[in-house]
């Protein structure tokens, strides 16, 4: 069994990784990046990630960066715990890739520019009116798309949860949680509840509240708006 470290912080995309990390069930441990204060970009953690960046696993105290190669390095080393349907061959596989990818590159820049807009532009108040309003546009698109796919099922491949089902759940969660009004997609909000219904989801979740009474202890909370 590897010895497994996850870089973490609150309400960022390593709660995709935690959530198949408590899905494997295998001891793990989180290190809290507090980004308030530019941890990501200390050298001791640039050492480890030069991208600045969660998550971040240490399997056996090696680097493994990228949501991408994170979950499926899990899926493929924990078969047991189902991360991601078995695969028929080399096609189906990399379609499951597809899906990963595209949560990565897709949905998740999407996701930045209604949560973080100001991440992209110099003047925040800006990023607020225009950043945000465009990202929205775009998203009810994907949203669209989404809510069809779940069609033959609750979860995105068919009546089997996978992890791509935790990376939507981060997404829904994130940009429902800057006031995102996802009424016109009923499946995907019940999608929501039902990962919110999974033991695993909400020990995930229960790390990573506790890493946020850290960071307002330590007054670095940056609650999203
Ligand atoms: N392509 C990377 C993106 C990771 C990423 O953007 N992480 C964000 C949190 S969601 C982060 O670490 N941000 C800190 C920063 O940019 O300073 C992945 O999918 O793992």
């Amino acid at each position: 069994m590897p010895q497994l470290k996850l870089f973490v912080a609150p309400n960022t995309c390593a709660r995709v990784a935690t959530i198949a990390l408590e899905e494997i069930g295998a001891p793990f441990e989180t290190s809290l990046i507090r980004t308030a204060a530019n941890q990501q970009n200390s050298p001791e953690f640039l050492k480890l990630n030069p991208k600045g960046k969660v998550p971040t696993l240490l399997v056996d105290g090696e680097p493994l960066t990228e949501n991408v190669a994170i979950l499926s390095w899990l899926a493929a080393t924990f078969p047991d715990a189902h991360l991601m349907p078995d695969a028929s061959d080399a096609l189906d596989q990399t379609r499951q890739t597809a899906d990963l990818a595209f949560f990565a590159g897709t949905v998740h820049p999407t996701v930045t520019r209604i949560a973080m807009p100001m991440k992209m532009i110099p003047d925040a108040a800006q990023s607020f009116e225009i950043v945000r309003p465009k990202g929205i546009e775009d998203m009810n698109k994907i949203m669209t798309m989404v809510e069809v796919r779940l069609d033959n099922g609750p979860w995105w491949y068919g009546d089997t949860w996978s992890i791509v089902d935790g990376y939507l759940y981060w997404v829904w969660g994130r940009i429902t949680g800057v006031g995102y009004d996802g009424s016109a997609f009923p499946k995907i909000r019940r999608h929501f509840d039902l990962n919110n219904a999974r033991p695993a989801v909400q020990r995930a979740m229960a790390r990573e509240d506790a890493n946020i009474e850290t960071l307002k202890s330590e007054n670095l909370y940056m609650a999203p708006r």
